[in-house]
């Protein structure tokens, strides 16, 4: 990774393309790329720190909402969900990509002054109903494109190709079936040119879902003696 500047020379001008560091993400995650057309996004304020931008000015109306039934029987959805940033058009301006743990993902593409659009239908990201809970955007096949990858509860990992304008393919391979991932990290850990990737997974069920009404039956099979005097033997149902 090359040298970052202080920073005070990293803040957003349109005026000089230069103040803009080279932080080394390369081409798989749209760094060169995006450096260049980063001015488009101006600055609401001179001063440091963010500015909050309301949904109604971006379009984002994005919500992680989650099924109070289903997040009662299935805690591990209530971990909630990630979200993916990456040029998916190639247009130099970062598109956001939100999963959705109970509903359909949504794909915004940039278009400029801090607008977005939702695209979510014609790029065929949506992933409807497999409770999504992470995603990353990388050059998979190293042809210039970001491509995608999604983990789900209890569905897999998704790989979805791009055609280079931001409408993917999802690949005919499952990874990591059955499992929950949780989180994704890629690199080429054995340096052949080809992005490796590595999934955290989490358990799938928790243990107060397991432990719910009619799952188990227990029987008992000694006799046991409380303050109203011995308990006949029977079965007890959780
Ligand atoms: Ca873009
Ligand atoms: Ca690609
Ligand atoms: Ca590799």
């Amino acid at each position: 990774m090359g040298h970052v500047p202080p920073p005070e020379a990293c803040l957003a001008s349109p005026s000089n393309d230069r103040a803009f560091p080279d932080i080394g993400l390369g081409p798989f995650f749209g760094g060169s790329v995006e450096r260049r057309r980063m001015a488009d996004n101006k600055p609401l304020s001179s001063k440091p720190g963010f500015v909050l931008v309301p949904p109604e000015t971006t379009g984002i109306l994005f919500s992680n909402q989650l099924r109070e039934s289903l997040g009662l029987t299935q805690h591990v959805f209530q971990n909630g969900s990630g979200v993916a940033a990456g040029d998916i058009d190639g247009d130099g301006r970062p598109d956001l990509l939100f999963c959705a743990i109970d509903g359909t993902n949504r794909l915004y593409r940039n278009i400029k002054d801090w607008q977005f659009e939702d695209i979510t239908e014609k790029a065929g990201v949506g992933c409807a109903g497999m409770h999504s809970s992470g995603a990353v955007f990388a050059d998979l096949d190293g042809d210039g494109d970001l491509d995608l990858i999604v983990n789900t509860a209890g569905n897999g990992t998704l790989v979805f190709l791009n055609d280079g304008h931001g409408h993917f393919t999802r690949a005919p391979f499952l990874l990591n079936p059955g499992r929950a991932g949780e989180s994704l990290a890629l690199a080429d850990t054995d340096g052949d040119g080809y992005l490796d990737l590595y999934v955290v997974n989490y358990r799938f069920s928790a243990l107060m879902d397991v432990l719910s009404p009619g799952r188990f039956t227990f029987k008992v099979v000694d006799a046991l003696v409380g303050a109203d005097g011995p308990t006949e033997p029977g079965a007890l149902h959780f």
